[in-house]
């Protein structure tokens, strides 16, 4: 192309009058995600507003636990909950097993929008990283201080190198099960792993994800794989050199010249606006969707935000980035 790709993570959603109205029938978010008529047109929403180059497919990082048979809800106001994993009894427990009947639903998803969206629109499919993953599963939902599950992984490293190995097999075969219903592409969410120091960084994030990176490589070799590491810091660096990642997904924080040298020199970046510039808006928003081109724009590079766009969003404002984008 003679412009950067894009697309928007949580480009359907809450920030979409069209997607508020459909949830407002629906019972209950993840019934939405077990729904093929619905999640297909959820995620065809954004494209035909505004034309993004990607659609991600609407589904959630947390029905992997909800189908390995811990079951999740969506409360709303409050987000997701789940009964928390205690012990290893506990991680016995889980059926593996099931994913694939469990998440069939999500997979006709990803088939009938392979059929629909025209050839010169990637589809992503997606997965959470074991960490990010875990860390829901552990705490019951989400999290300020991941002290529960903190605890859990530096006090008994063994015991919860379990549930994350577990985790590993799980994420590969919800992401092979896409690529074969079609996924051009996948991206995997670690969200929470900038909350780790680096050895653990590296034993709970970057080793299990090259873990699956590793597996489904094996099973399809050319489906390209983004890893969006939040958070990493410095060790976006090694995360590019280790991983396996075709591309890694840049959080609004990481400098850009310096990840012009240290990451996009060894694999593809995506990113990094931040998501409330496209709240503002306007002449603001221009200059930084112009910095960001200017700077990763002259190597590998998908223009996309640093995290996902916030139910605030004008959708005016969205329109303004896309047309901006194209004219580049
Ligand atoms: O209507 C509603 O109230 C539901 C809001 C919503 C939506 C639209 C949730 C609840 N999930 C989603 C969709 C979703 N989630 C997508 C779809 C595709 C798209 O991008 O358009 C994707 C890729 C996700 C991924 C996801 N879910 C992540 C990773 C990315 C990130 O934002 O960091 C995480 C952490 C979740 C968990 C989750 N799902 C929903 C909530 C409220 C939460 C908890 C977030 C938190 O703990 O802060």
């Amino acid at each position: 192309m003679d412009r950067p790709p894009f697309w928007l993570m949580r480009q359907a959603g809450r920030y979409l009058p069209e997607y508020r109205k459909l949830r407002a029938k629906s019972n209950g978010f993840l019934h939405m995600c077990y729904s093929p008529d619905r999640a297909v047109e959820v995620s065809l929403q954004p494209l035909r507003r505004y034309a993004m180059d990607g659609v991600i497919l609407f589904s959630d990082i947390l029905v992997v636990p909800d189908a390995l048979g811990q079951a999740v809800r969506f409360e709303e106001g409050v987000g997701p909950l789940l009964d928390p994993l205690q012990n290893n009894s506990d991680v016995a427990k889980l059926k593996p097993g099931n994913l694939r009947r469990h998440l069939a639903p999500v997979y006709e998803t990803v088939e009938r929008l392979a059929a629909e969206i025209p050839d010169n629109v990637a589809l992503l499919g997606f997965a959470g990283a074991p960490w990010t993953v875990a860390s829901y599963m552990v705490e019951g939902g989400s999290s300020k201080e991941f002290a529960t599950v903190k605890k859990w992984a530096y006090g008994d490293c063994a015991g919860f190198s379990a549930l994350i190995d577990l985790l590993v097999e799980a994420t590969a075969d919800h992401l092979c099960a896409q690529i074969e219903a079609g996924a051009d592409a996948v991206q995997i969410f670690d969200s929470w792993a900038g909350i780790l120091p680096e050895a653990e960084f590296r034993r709970w994030s970057l080793t299990p994800i090259r873990a699956v990176i590793d597996r489904v490589r094996a099973v399809h070799p050319t489906t390209p794989i983004i890893a969006f590491p939040r958070g990493a810091g410095q060790l976006y660096a090694s995360f590019a050199v280790e991983s396996g990642a075709d591309a890694l997904s840049l959080d609004t924080s990481v400098p850009l010249d310096w990840a012009a040298s240290e990451v996009q020199s060894h694999c593809v970046v995506q990113g990094n606006l931040d998501p409330q510039f496209l709240v503002v808006g306007g002449a603001p928003m221009e200059a930084e969707v112009r910095r960001i081109v200017g700077i990763l724009g002259k190597g590998p590079f998908i223009f996309n935000l640093g995290h996902g766009v916030v139910p605030q969003t004008p959708c005016d404002h969205v329109a303004d980035l896309a047309r901006l984008l194209r004219n580049l």
